[in-house]
């Protein structure tokens, strides 16, 4: 008999009987007395009693499911940054308080508790927080969404600091385990690689058949994704890979004892670690196999077990769409074709339109360098009968072109999927494009540049594919659970219900004009920085004055994002006052804050981190700045960290070369959080600025047509050089050695790059940076006007959640409807 609703029990919602769970789950989940207990053990107990509320849900939101068949989003993404779990539960269940209350009563700090949870670190930056945050905002609108994705053993790195210089240490987030992982390895699908493929006639149809030479298993870890009080609770479903038994077994029977234990490493290295390359791929084998494990473990899961037995796939579409984070698991196009085709035994053309409905494409970025390729010498070998498959849509979807556009055969090469130089490779993209009902960017500005530069053939010939959707953050996790005391003074000012509805913000906009609110608005701001204050002194060694500026910069770090240009700031700084150009005493107080971590392969921004650190060594030490410019560089910044420094911030930088940040989404959590931003006209900034107003928001730099001219005619960094005489000595004191003990190599691959090849052109923004910065300055010398504008900027900034982000999403592309789930 399968469990109905009403026969799932709901665990007690009162201190008493939290206190009660707590200590069963405590002696007999933990097998610990409380006078044992470690506080992870503790950790470990709280966390089971929270999943267990958690899990009624889910089981009533499951049954739902099963009795509504209501259309579902598949968002598949080969990261999910999720940050840290307990905190998040809590509030979904509305048990903070009870939770606070009774581990009070035994004496125990929830804060301690919540500080042993480690983070599942399943992604590198935007694209994997930008997922978790999109199947938060799916949960709490009751819209049915699957997130599939891979549980990495390893997630990104760790990174510590030894001399200044990044050295990365592996990140065993399961070295505990997890509480918030639900393993089923009765459920595992076996995904096959390699081989070939068989073509024959059968009943006179042409038939193709794949044969893999080897075989993995997925095996899937569900984790739950709680809505915010509403009863609803989604899956996470991230895939592990195990060796096959039977692979295992031919091979030992063999005899061969350590070759089997070898297949065994080699099937589970699938999903051993998260490549820590963010935006460069590297066309590696494995991570082409990691993709493949996914994209192809989720669609069979989907079709073979979230649909009901004996469902009509001729109408699959009107029960998924699975949205394609980047091109990351775009192979999944040719293996939903190649299920129809080869094991479903439909024609080409009916699998082709069922294929061309189910999928939906978004593109996270405007470098080139970062749209992956993979080489049809890899593809053909590691999924033959997949290439084949690409080979044939590429055919027919040139055929076409060429109908459209018979003179234009150069307009037909460049629209091919297949590209012929430096390698035949496959544009991943572009099979995305066309086999997909939707395109989007994810800012204003980057989906227009994606229709006229990227991918401008695709939107002339098929423009109605083409749309925006910009980002959005989860308020949940960003303001309520990140920043306590603005959530506390917001809510007495104008109710709870932003925290669903994020436009609401907008009632705070006339106490920007009330004194009271100002006040008790800095001081929320002042207590934020006191918190971070503390952590950096414990987490990190790190003295900061919480009498300072904030002035914050944290995301990964990358040429086109620009913490160079940052850093010239502050050595300028220092070297005007040491020229004795500029008094020590006109200095604005400032703590200069990154966090940053470089990929393991890209010299330059390891580079740039061991300079930031170095120039911190030395004017943190420099009595001649009397502790009025300093930099706070925290290692291993994530999520945990970002929940904690971007409360605490007055000065959010971003400040990347126009046209080349997609999006950004930490500028929308500052701005959130009442930071005011200094920034480019670039991504999602452009459109933040046109909410919050110019009077409110720093604005810097060349524009995108701008910054197109430039490097058209050929951008010559030296003649910003010799011409300003500031950036001249500030480049000059770098290249003496003056932060690397003298030693001039040090740190020249970084001044050379940036005299004499820079493809972001700091220099050329350079002088209109310092600028914005005296300006900044000047405006924070007034702090009741900075609150203001502060203020305004939290009031304007609603647009930014990615609740919104969903309805745009539900609206222009998916097509799906809310589906509340009954509670007890
Ligand atoms: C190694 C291959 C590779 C290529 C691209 C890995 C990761 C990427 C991502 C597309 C990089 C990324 O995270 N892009 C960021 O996506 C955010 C969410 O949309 C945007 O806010 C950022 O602007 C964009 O850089």
């Amino acid at each position: 008999m399968t469990q109905t609703a009403d026969q799932i029990t709901t665990p007690q919602h009162s201190v008493e009987g939290f206190v009660q769970d707590f200590l069963r789950e405590l002696q007999f989940g933990q097998g610990m007395s409380m006078s044992r207990a470690s506080t992870n053990d503790q950790y470990l107990a709280l966390a089971r009693t929270v999943r267990t509320h958690l899990m009624s849900r889910w089981l009533r939101t499951l049954d739902h499911q099963r009795d509504v068949q209501a259309k579902s989003v598949a968002y598949l993404s080969a990261e999910f940054l999720l940050g840290r779990q307990l905190g998040n539960a809590l509030l979904a269940t509305d048990l903070e308080e009870i939770v606070e209350e009774g581990l009070a009563s035994l004496g125990i700090d929830l804060q301690r508790l919540r500080s042993m949870e480690k983070e599942p670190g399943l992604g590198n930056g935007g694209l994997g927080r930008l997922a978790a945050c999109f199947i938060d905002s799916l949960a709490t609108m009751n819209i049915p969404c699957i997130g599939y994705g891979i549980r990495y053993e390893y997630g990104i790195f760790r990174q510590t600091f030894v001399d200044g210089w990044q050295v990365e240490k592996p990140d065993a987030w399961l070295a505990q385990g997890s509480p918030w992982e639900f393993p089923h390895p009765e459920a595992a699908v076996t995904i096959g690689f390699g081989g070939r493929t068989e073509a024959s006639t059968v009943d006179g149809r042409l038939v193709t058949r794949w044969i893999p030479d080897w075989q993995v298993q997925a095996v899937p870890y569900n984790y739950m994704v709680p809505g915010y009080h509403n009863g609803r609770v989604n899956t996470l479903r991230l895939w592990s890979a195990a060796a096959t038994e039977s692979f295992d077994l031919s091979i030992f029977n063999a005899g061969d004892y350590s070759a089997a234990v070898r297949a065994q490493t080699a099937a589970e290295n699938i999903s051993k670690v998260l490549y820590p390359e963010d935006s460069t791929p590297q066309g590696k084998e494995l991570r082409l196999q990691q993709q493949y494990f996914f994209a192809a473990a989720s669609l069979k899961d989907f079709l073979d077990n979230v649909l009901p037995e004996g469902f009509d796939l001729h109408r699959l579409d009107e029960r998924i769409v699975f949205q394609l984070n980047d091109t990351h698991p775009v192979i999944a196009i040719p293996e939903l074709m190649r299920i129809l085709l080869d094991e479903k035994g439909w024609d080409w053309d009916e699998a082709w339109a069922l294929t061309q409905r189910c999928f939906a494409y978004t593109c996270h970025t405007l470098l080139p360098e970062a749209l992956e390729v993979w080489s049809v010498e890899l593809l053909g070998r590691l999924l033959p009968r997949h290439l084949e498959i690409i080979y044939r849509i590429n055919e027919d979807f040139l055929a076409e072109v060429h109908t459209a556009y018979p003179d234009d055969e150069l307009r037909v090469r460049r629209m091919s999927i297949i590209a012929e130089h430096p390698e035949r490779a496959v544009r991943m993209a572009y099979l995305a494009t066309v086999a997909g009902t939707k395109v989007n960017g994810v800012a204003e500005l980057h989906s227009q540049l994606l229709r006229d530069k990227v991918l401008q053939d695709f939107s002339e010939y098929m423009p109605e594919k083409f749309t925006n959707v910009t980002n959005g953050v989860t308020p949940r996790r960003f303001v309520r659970l990140a920043n306590p005391r603005l959530s506390s003074l917001i809510t007495e000012a104008i109710g709870d219900g932003w925290v669903t509805d994020l436009d609401r913000l907008r009632e705070l906009e006339p106490l920007a004009e009330d004194a009271e609110f100002r006040r008790r608005f800095r001081e929320v701001k002042a207590a934020n920085k006191t918190r971070l204050v503390d952590l950096l002194k414990v987490r990190d060694g790190i003295e900061v004055s919480p009498d300072s500026m904030l002035d914050v910069m944290v995301k990964r770090l990358h040429e086109y994002k620009r913490q160079t240009l940052k850093l010239l700031h502050v050595v300028s700084l220092y070297d005007q006052v040491r020229r004795g150009d500029l008094a020590a005493s006109d200095i604005t107080p400032r703590t200069v804050t990154f966090g940053a971590k470089a990929a393991p392969g890209y010299k330059m921004a390891k580079q740039t981190i061991g300079l930031i650190n170095a120039v911190g060594r030395t004017i943190n030490a420099d009595p001649v700045l009397e502790g009025r410019l300093r930099i706070a560089f925290p290692a291993n910044y994530n999520v945990t960290l970002a929940e904690r420094l971007i409360p605490a911030a007055d000065l959010s930088e971003q400040i990347s070369l126009a046209g080349k940040e997609a999006s950004g989404t930490g500028n929308m959590k500052f701005a959130l959080n009442g930071a005011l931003t200094i920034g480019t006209d670039d991504g999602a900034n452009v459109e933040l600025r046109q909410l919050v107003g110019d009077e409110n928001f720093f604005l810097f730099g060349l524009t995108e047509p701008e910054v197109a001219e430039i490097v058209e005619k050929g951008y010559r960094p030296t003649s910003f050089y010799e011409s300003n005489a500031t950036l001249r000595h500030a480049l000059d004191l770098i290249a003496s050695g003056a932060f690397s003990d003298g030693d001039r190599r040090t740190f020249e691959p970084i001044v050379s790059n940036l005299l004499y090849e820079d493809r972001f052109l700091v220099l050329a923004d350079f002088q209109a940076y310092l600028d914005a910065q005296l300006v900044v300055e000047r405006a924070y010398a007034d702090p009741d006007a900075w609150a203001r504008s502060a203020v305004l900027n939290v009031a304007r900034s609603g647009f930014f959640s990615s609740d919104r982000s969903m309805r745009d999403y539900l609206d222009r592309i998916w097509h799906a409807e809310a589906a509340p789930v009954p509670t007890a």
